[in-house]
């Protein structure tokens, strides 16, 4: 019976409880789930009984249902029975809901920003440079899709990249707050695995928390319908042990103290280099969830030969695709919006990445 149960609700619930909450929530949706079960099965049970024992049998002469007014017994038990089974749900509803929604005081705050169709986090690490006082925090947007000649020419890009999203790093036995908003339209941060599951509105910061208590890879979701790629608005979670996160937190600080140098000396100069990091900014940055760079039509303007050509506006002025509106197209996307397309939603896009992109997309004529 107990087997059965559980094959019964693993339909329901396939995560393994990965935090120190989702023990907690996922009984309780056990619980509500079973005591559906089972009701559902008693009613539906009763019902298919009683359909075929008191049936009209053929010849049988008609008969009159009794004339009840009340029955006492009954009423006391379908009252008193169904009122402690909901306070045992509400017990467990509240209990568990009540501690996922006090935020913990101790506990490390990560940005969380969602838009079409992505999770941007941002860590409160950050480095300094020394020389022009320029501060660069730990960031990750989608996974490094590093777009090869190969998948550019295929247009297959933006497959691959919905398959592997976002992709961030916590430590095992920490508490984490999550702070969300998003710049466009309402998604929903969901971890199965973490029983968690909140809102992320444009305007408004939600927040969620949890404590993971196993290492391994955990999947994030978008749960509230969000335009026609947001079954791809996918992520991932991958919890690891305290010494493992502190290296990985040094490596990256490096490689941000790297470029912050870099960038102080000039940034790089040769066109190839420039190119190669626009490139990889595309991936990373999730330009290439909707601009094609092979002249795919699209819902989107494609990069292809766009440098140094007339774009009309939805104003129907026309403008040179050069460097100056580039540079505002990605930094302040509603300024000019390209004519038949829906203006583009607020980017990631820092001011010292613009010259590169602009370099990759110079590049594809
Ligand atoms: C959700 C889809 C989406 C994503 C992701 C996206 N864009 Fe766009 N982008 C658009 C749309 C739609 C337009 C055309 C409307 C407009 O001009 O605002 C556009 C236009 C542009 C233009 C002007 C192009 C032209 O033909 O004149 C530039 C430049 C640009 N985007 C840069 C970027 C960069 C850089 C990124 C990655 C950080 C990016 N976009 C990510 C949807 C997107
Ligand atoms: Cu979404």
């Amino acid at each position: 019976m107990t087997s059965f149960f559980n094959a019964a609700l693993g339909f329901i619930h396939h995560a393994q409880p990965a935090t120190a909450l989702a023990g907690e929530v996922k009984f309780a949706a056990d619980l509500i789930n079973g005591i559906s079960l089972i009701a559902f099965i008693l009613v539906e049970g009763a019902l298919i009984y009683f359909v075929i024992r008191y049936r009209r049998k053929k010849g049988e002469a008609d008969r009159q249902t009794p004339y009840l007014t009340h029955n006492t017994k009954a009423e006391i038990i379908w009252t008193v029975l169904p009122t402690i089974i909901l306070g045992v749900i509400f017990y467990y509803g509240i209990a568990s809901f009540v501690k996922l929604r006090a935020m913990p005081k101790d506990a490390e705050i990560i940005e969380l920003t969602a838009r079409q169709w992505a999770w941007d986090v941002k860590y409160p690490y950050c480095v300094k440079s020394e020389k022009t006082k320029a501060e660069r925090c730990i960031k990750l947007s989608s996974k490094n899709v590093n777009p090869t000649e190969e998948t550019i020419k295929s247009g297959k890009l933006q497959d691959d990249l919905m398959k592997d999203q976002t992709q961030f790093v916590i430590a095992k036995g920490r508490k984490y707050v999550m702070q969300m908003t998003s710049t466009d339209v309402i998604h929903s941060f969901a971890v199965p695995s973490f029983y968690v599951k909140q809102d992320v509105v444009p305007g408004v910061i939600s927040r969620v928390w949890f404590e993971p208590t196993v290492a391994g890879e955990f999947v994030i979701t978008c749960n509230e319908y969000c335009g026609n790629k947001h079954s791809g608005m996918l992520g991932k979670i991958k919890v690891v042990e305290q010494t493992e996160f502190d290296a990985w937190k040094t490596a990256q600080l490096a490689a941000l103290q790297k470029e912050l140098d870099q960038d102080a000396a000039g940034g790089p100069v040769d066109e190839t280099a420039l190119i190669a990091k626009g490139k990889e900014i595309y991936g990373a940055k999730g330009c290439l969830a909707c601009h094609s760079v092979n002249g795919n039509p699209g819902a989107v303007p494609t990069w292809k030969g766009l440098y140094g050509h007339q774009v009309t506006l939805t104003t129907g002025a026309k403008v040179l695709a050069d460097d100056a509106y580039l540079t505002e197209s990605m930094l302040k996307p509603a300024a000019k919006v390209v004519k038949g397309f829906a203006a583009m939603p607020p980017m990631p896009v820092e001011a010292h990445e613009v010259k590169p992109l602009i370099a990759f997309i110079k590049s594809l004529k």
